[in-house]
């Protein structure tokens, strides 16, 4: 990595970037300052073992703390942000060790010992609190949602620093995948495969942003598929893996299919894998990401007519509803600190919502694209045992030619996707782009 694709280089303008955000988010809220908390362990009922921690992703749009609880920000719109940084004198976990000076330079750092010291340096006047620490409980103006909404829709267009982060995010899940399809070839279990894919990333379960889908044959047609089979099954027919990788809090969200072997599902990947490509290069700023979405559903439909799995036209396959039965989720979303990134269907400091199209209820982004946008591209095609059951006992069954369908199901399903930078000009494709640096 060279030093302008570092995200170190990168994070004081990021931090004067923020202070500039913040600054006129409290202004146009009339706050005084802001108080971000960065989290607390949870305990799992009657138990002294807690959940794996997720950091306050309004801090971590500050800080590359992922794993720093009990801490807290304070933002003032004229002063240097503080940070109560909590590092306890415990000998039962490891404390956190002291700031590093690439990160730490940009704050006025206070360590503390014990939780909630912090309450004694409360600025004065109006403060906002933003988090979900139980600490946090008994404050007022606690997540503030039209400041929450002005910082969310902020955060839609990310710094060099935040690009720098997804792209190394990505850069780490690339080298996964292709240990993960090793691994697949190779005949392993999906449990096996998703070690495979943790050892090439270096990262383990709670580093990740969400729970790798590993899937293997017909498992590629349950859109969450959340379970790692131990034993690998008798034949690998087919395999879609969905996983990514963090950086600094940073996500990456990348899906591959495979086929063990040539045919009829091979043949279907890399005509997916063309439709992907294509929908990618229409990431671009002033387009309507819905006008995306719906590009895509027709795309889809084409594959479908072209490969003989429905008797009908494109224009048919649309106006019934028949896209959705093979393609039954929304084309992407926004990706940052969240996988699911904030406001993709946010229009405006009220909260008002951008509509989905009628009929595409889990579409995550309804905005027209800007640059500095980071998005997925995801298209898919499934053989769902439950749609196409629902759709075979309706008036419109035979639209669907049964015996390929049949013949396919065994495969499960397709998704690509890929993480875009929407710029002024092409659109950036991290994903491909760290595959092809590999
Ligand atoms: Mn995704």
């Amino acid at each position: 990595m060279t030093a302008s694709q570092s995200p170190v280089s990168h994070f004081g303008n990021h931090v004067q970037q923020q202070q500039a955000v913040w600054a006129q988010a409290l202004q146009a809220e009339q706050f005084d300052a802001a108080l971000i908390h960065s989290g607390s362990q949870l305990y799992s009922f009657l138990d002294d073992y807690h959940y794996p921690f997720r950091a306050n992703p309004h801090f971590l749009a500050w800080l590359p703390l992922a794993r720093h609880d009990e801490s807290v920000l304070i933002i003032r719109p004229d002063q240097p942000p503080v940070l109560y940084y909590f590092q306890p004198d415990d000998y039962w976990y490891l404390p956190p060790a002291d700031p590093e000076s690439w990160w730490g330079d940009f704050f006025d750092v206070r360590p503390v010992r014990e939780t909630g010291q912090w309450r004694s340096a409360i600025p004065e006047g109006r403060v906002a609190y933003v988090g979900d620490a139980p600490a946090l409980n008994d404050c007022q103006e606690l997540n503030p949602p039209r400041l929450l909404n002005r910082l969310h829709l902020a955060r839609t267009v990310k710094t060099p620093y935040e690009q720098a982060c997804l792209r190394s995010a990505a850069a780490t899940a690339a080298r996964a995948h292709r240990a993960a399809a090793e691994a697949f070839r190779d005949g392993q279990s999906e449990f096996a495969i998703h070690q495979a894919y943790l050892h090439a990333a270096q990262q383990e379960d709670a580093d990740l942003p969400y729970g790798s889908i590993v899937a293997l044959n017909e498992h590629g047609a349950v859109l969450h598929y959340q379970q790692h089979e131990r034993i690998a099954p008798h034949t690998h027919r087919s395999f879609l893996i969905d996983a990514g990788a963090t950086c600094h809090g940073y996500c990456s969200d990348i899906t591959r299919s495979y086929s063990a072997s040539p045919g009829a599902f091979a043949d279907l990947i890399s005509a997916m894998d063309a439709l992907q490509l294509r929908l990618c290069d229409g990431m671009r700023a002033g387009v309507d990401y819905r006008a995306l979405h719906l590009e895509a559903h027709a795309g889809i439909a084409q594959l479908l007519v072209d490969s003989g799995l429905i008797r009908c036209d494109v224009e048919q396959a649309l106006s019934t509803g028949l896209s959705s039965v093979f393609f039954p989720h929304g084309l992407g979303h926004f990706l940052g600190l969240q996988t699911h990134d904030v406001a993709g269907l946010l229009a405006d400091a009220d909260g008002t919502e951008i509509a989905r199209p009628d009929g595409h209820p889990f579409l995550r982004l309804t905005r027209v694209l800007e640059a500095g946008n980071v998005v997925t591209v995801e298209p898919g095609l499934y053989f769902i045992d439950s749609l196409l059951n629902r759709w075979r006992a309706g008036p419109d069954a035979a639209l669907i030619h049964w015996p390929a369908v049949e013949e396919l199901r065994p495969y499960g399903g397709i998704r690509i996707e890929d993480d875009v930078l929407v710029t002024d000009a092409q659109p950036e494709n991290m994903s491909r782009d760290a595959f092809a640096a590999l």
